[in-house]
């Protein structure tokens, strides 16, 4: 089998062989290329009609040639990605030729600084397989005014002999400007983009929500950009000069990482990942990673792995998304379907497909076990009060301060996973059993749906619903609309309920908020406020005290519905 990267059928041997001798040769390093490597890459990829490419180590050895097309060939980059130390520079450089004219393009240049290569070389070939003129592109340090050095178009004679010099100069200008030794280009460090027809703020709030949920998974935002467009893209979701603009804006912000407010198909996030050179997320696989971090239980890891391979199943086809974020399935379909064709995609299909059941079956018996937890709350008499709201409306915060209890509580989306129960006297002695849950939050993908039900059919069979609602957040009154229509989603919307917008402590102006309030006959209150806290738990012993009265007023119903 040939050594060469790419397709070497229509090649006769001794081309395919001429190529395989570059293997391994060792060239001289201080130049990015030499002069006659240049022009014998000009006569192979003449001869072959297509862009050959190379790869060159710093000790001057051709680590890796591939075959491209007449247009272009792309860097190997599965076998030669690996870690940069901070502040420096992989240590290749990728030489490559070109059979037409022009400069260095976009998605060159995103390779580069992706791989965080030392150069990228490109040598033009002539109609004739002469050697026409060369260019090289090399990264800048971040806070440059561009974020790579572009050189004019020179000629083979021109070749200058101190690369390794400039290069080490290179390193220790990205050591310097970069105190810390932050990794020019981190993974951890992304560009989020809202594209969105939508008027008003609406689309604005979605970045903001964005922003927060990568925050809540440990990521750091170095721009968040929103793209006003009727229609997505169907190729990149955003159009093409934005995308060249934010890839250009990663480059010079050293951010690795591509995330989207938009559920990607597999080509699109493929698309990306080619065009832009970043590693791609989309806004479902963000709160996937959230869930990853946060899931401490046994019950709320198997949740986080049903959700994590449900949404794999269907990225599965083409392999369009890189798994890496999402963890591996223990050796099975993780990498495993590159390469091998469609029989290993099946098979690996069908092990997700059992896996899934049998995560399934275990989420019923979670939900049995709970189920009966519930039934012996209830069969006690006590009546269940569950705290609902919108992630980070500060339901865990007002658990623990109407319980006594220390459930954690953070400034994170979905800093709690699994339903906490309590049971706690109010103040004129009622018992009563609260509820802490899962934050909601709008457009949650059916597979991760499917993974929190059982905990909000916990929510089932509670005489009270007390729904929390963020204040302080802009967005307010649409998440309590989204929160009022997943309740009614999951037919809970027939417990009697009271409406509470938390955070007073944050608004400039209260009474901006009290036709919202009136509206929904709720209340408005801190939840670091004891004393507001004290007013809410009378008003909770009010309303089920009330219920208890209708209750007795209210003549039993018989069997068929009749009085
Ligand atoms: N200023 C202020 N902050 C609050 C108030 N209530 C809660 N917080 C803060 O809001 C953040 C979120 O609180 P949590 O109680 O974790 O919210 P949650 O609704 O349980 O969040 P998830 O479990 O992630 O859905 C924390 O930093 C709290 O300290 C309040 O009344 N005023
Ligand atoms: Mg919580």
């Amino acid at each position: 089998m040939s050594k060469v990267l790419g397709r070497t059928l229509g090649l006769k041997s001794s081309q395919v062989r001429s190529l395989e001798r570059l293997l391994h040769r060792k060239v001289d390093a201080q130049r990015a290329v030499t002069h006659e490597l240049a022009r014998e890459l000009a006569r192979l990829s003449s001869d072959a009609g297509r862009c050959v490419g190379i790869v060159v180590d710093r000790r001057g050895r051709i680590l890796d040639v591939s075959l491209g097309d007449a247009h272009g060939v792309p860097f190997p980059t599965r076998r030669l990605a690996r870690t940069t130390a901070p502040g420096r520079l992989c240590g290749l450089r990728f030489v490559r030729t070109a059979l037409s004219t022009g400069g260095i393009g976009h998605d060159e240049l995103a390779v580069l600084s992706r791989h965080r290569l030392d150069a990228l070389v490109r040598v033009e070939v002539g109609r004739d397989g002469s050697l026409g003129s060369l260019r090289t592109a090399t990264l800048l340090p971040p806070g440059s005014a561009e974020p790579y050095d572009l050189s004019p178009p020179f000629a083979a004679t021109a070749i200058r002999a101190d690369f390794l010099e400039s290069i080490e100069a290179l390193e220790e200008e990205f050591a310097r400007t970069a105190p810390g030794a932050r990794a020019a280009v981190d993974r951890d460090r992304a560009i989020l983009v809202t594209v969105s027809g939508e008027r008003g703020d609406l689309a604005q709030e979605s970045l903001e929500e964005l922003r927060e949920l990568a925050r809540s998974a440990g990521i750091e935002v170095a721009e968040a950009r929103l793209q006003r467009r009727e229609r997505v893209d169907p190729a990149t979701v955003m159009g093409r000069g934005f995308l060249e603009e934010v890839t250009r804006r990663a480059a010079s912000l050293g951010a690795g990482l591509l995330i989207v407010d938009e559920e990607l198909t597999p080509r699109q996030a493929k698309n990306l990942e080619l065009a832009a050179g970043l590693e791609v997320m989309d806004r479902t696989m963000l709160i996937l990673e959230i869930f990853g971090r946060r899931a401490g239980t046994r019950d709320g890891k198997i949740r986080v792995e049903l959700a994590r391979l449900q949404y794999m199943l269907p990225h599965l086809i083409g392999r369009g998304i890189e798994m890496s974020r999402l963890g591996g399935l223990g050796g099975g379909a993780k990498g495993a379907v590159r390469g091998l064709g469609e029989q290993k995609l099946e098979l690996d299909r069908r092990v997700l497909r059992r896996r899934i059941d049998h995560l399934k079956d275990e989420i019923d018996k979670i939900g049995r076990r709970r189920g009966e937890m519930r039934r012996h709350r209830m069969a006690a008499g006590v009546p269940q009060v569950s705290i609902v709201g919108y992630a980070n409306a500060g339901k865990s915060t007002l658990f623990n301060a109407l319980t006594a209890e220390n459930v954690r509580a953070e400034d994170l989306l979905f800093a709690t996973l699994e339903t906490t129960a309590r049971r706690c006297r109010l103040p004129h002695g009622t018992e009563v059993v609260f509820l802490d849950t899962v934050g909601f939050i709008r457009d949650l993908p059916e597979g991760l749906r499917d993974a929190f039900r059982a905990t909000l059919e916990e929510i089932d069979g509670s005489d009270l619903i007390v729904h929390l609602v963020d204040a302080s957040n802009p967005a307010c009154p649409r998440q309590l609309a989204a929160v009022e229509g997943t309740l009614a989603e999951l037919h809970l919307d027939a417990i009697p309920r009271i409406t509470v917008f938390n955070k007073r402590d944050r608004l400039a102006d209260p009474g901006l908020l009290a036709p919202l309030v009136d509206k929904s006959a709720g209340m408005l209150l801190c939840a670091l406020d004891p004393a507001d806290i004290r007013g809410l738990a009378s008003r909770v012993e009010r309303s089920l005290a009330e219920q208890v009265a209708e209750r007795l007023a209210t003549p039993p119903v018989d069997r068929d519905g009749e009085e």
